[in-house]
């Protein structure tokens, strides 16, 4: 059940994402569970494969919560990934160390054997560690589920592994459009029903994260990223109609606009690339959350101090989520994590 309304204390992330502002915007941080901290690759190697990691729910919890102790971040998100939805649509998933995921490439004709919503089960573990965070973090912090945008999922199924360009996936739509079609549509059935669970099991909103988006022209962006994602923003309304959803499509320029309109999200990730006068007229919609580029964070000093301050500025006046553009890089000192952290808080 969502205990969402009978909530008592301030979760400052979730009351932006109902439209508040703060003085000093609340902050977490992509990918703040993972290889920048010591603590982090003790458990790593403790669980034996990166799945392991994500299925055993001891675990998963901890690493969820060691940011969090760490740096009191104003949410935390469940320590999973993207790709335990193919894992449990019965697509080969292994993680390589060093390397990254691979999965072997699937075919058109086996876009028909993809298991449905029953196999959602494979994906309990999930749904214990959410109820266990729920009841051991701290009341003020935000819990944020996720899963990935079915057109970033579906690259990595087809490609079965990270491209610079994801033109397998392109390529793919192109030539098997049809099943290319039928294959987004039941990574997005599926994932909608993976987030009703999550937030059933206690998230308080929940994140899509469609890191490919910016490879797509404006039609395919149309069709392969605001599309589905439409689709499980209305799934999962029809069962949770307050349910807060966050969407990143990542590097979407201009198309951040009508991803704002079409997809009905109450918050919209940006990457650092898009312009702050582009993001202050986002903003006029709705909340925002960004986009301070990683790779300022990893400079730290000067180059980070004001990276913060433009954004603080630009956005500090609307509904702000403080985040970065993309996920922390894991060759980040913790020492500019913290001082992005009290620049921020002020
Ligand atoms: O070796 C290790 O320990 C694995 C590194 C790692 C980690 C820490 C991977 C492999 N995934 C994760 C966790 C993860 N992934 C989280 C946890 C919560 C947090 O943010 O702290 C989340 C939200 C994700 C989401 C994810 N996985 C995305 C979307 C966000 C993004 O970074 O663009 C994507 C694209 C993935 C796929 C994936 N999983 C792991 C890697 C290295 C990748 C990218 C592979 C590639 O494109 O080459």
């Amino acid at each position: 059940m969502n205990k969402r309304e009978e909530i008592p204390f301030e979760r400052k992330v979730l009351n932006v994402l109902n439209g508040q502002s703060y003085d000093r915007p609340p902050i977490w941080m992509m990918r703040q569970a993972g290889r920048y901290l010591p603590e982090y690759l003790k458990i790593r190697k403790q669980a034996g494969g990166f799945l392991n990691l994500c299925y055993t729910p001891d675990l998963a919890v901890e690493v969820t919560l060691q940011p969090i102790r760490r740096f009191k971040f104003d949410a935390a998100i469940l320590f999973s990934d993207i790709l335990v939805v193919p894992d449990a649509m019965g697509r080969n998933v292994r993680f390589v160390e060093g390397e990254g995921p691979r999965l072997d490439p699937i075919t058109p004709d086996e876009i028909n054997n993809l298991k449905n919503i029953d196999a959602i089960e494979h994906l309990n573990p999930v749904f214990e560690t959410i109820e266990i965070l729920r009841e051991e973090l701290p009341k003020e912090v935000t819990l944020l589920g996720f899963c990935g945008a079915p057109w970033t999922v579906a690259t990595y199924m087809i490609a079965g592994k990270g491209t610079p360009d994801q033109a397998p996936a392109r390529l793919f739509s192109y030539e098997n459009e049809t099943a290319f079609e039928k294959l987004l549509d039941k990574i997005a059935v599926f994932s909608a029903s993976y987030l009703i669970l999550q937030l059933q099991a206690g998230a308080d909103a929940i994140q899509i994260f469609d890191s490919w988006a910016g490879v797509l022209s404006e039609k395919d962006f149309t069709k392969w990223c605001i599309k589905p994602v439409n689709k499980i923003v209305k799934l999962v309304r029809d069962v949770i109609p307050d349910a807060r959803i966050i969407g990143f499509p990542k590097s979407a320029g201009l198309n951040y606009q009508s991803y704002r309109e079409l997809t009905q999200v109450d918050c919209l990730g940006l990457d650092w690339s898009v312009p702050m006068s582009f993001a202050r007229e986002l903003q006029k919609s709705g909340a925002v959350q960004g986009n301070l580029d990683p790779m300022r964070l990893l400079a730290g000093g000067s180059a980070l101090n004001e990276g913060v301050d433009d954004i603080i500025e630009n956005l500090g006046n609307g509904p702000l989520i403080f985040n970065l553009g993309h996920g922390i890089t894991p060759q980040t000192p913790i020492e500019n994590v913290e001082q992005m952290i009290k620049r921020v808080r002020g």
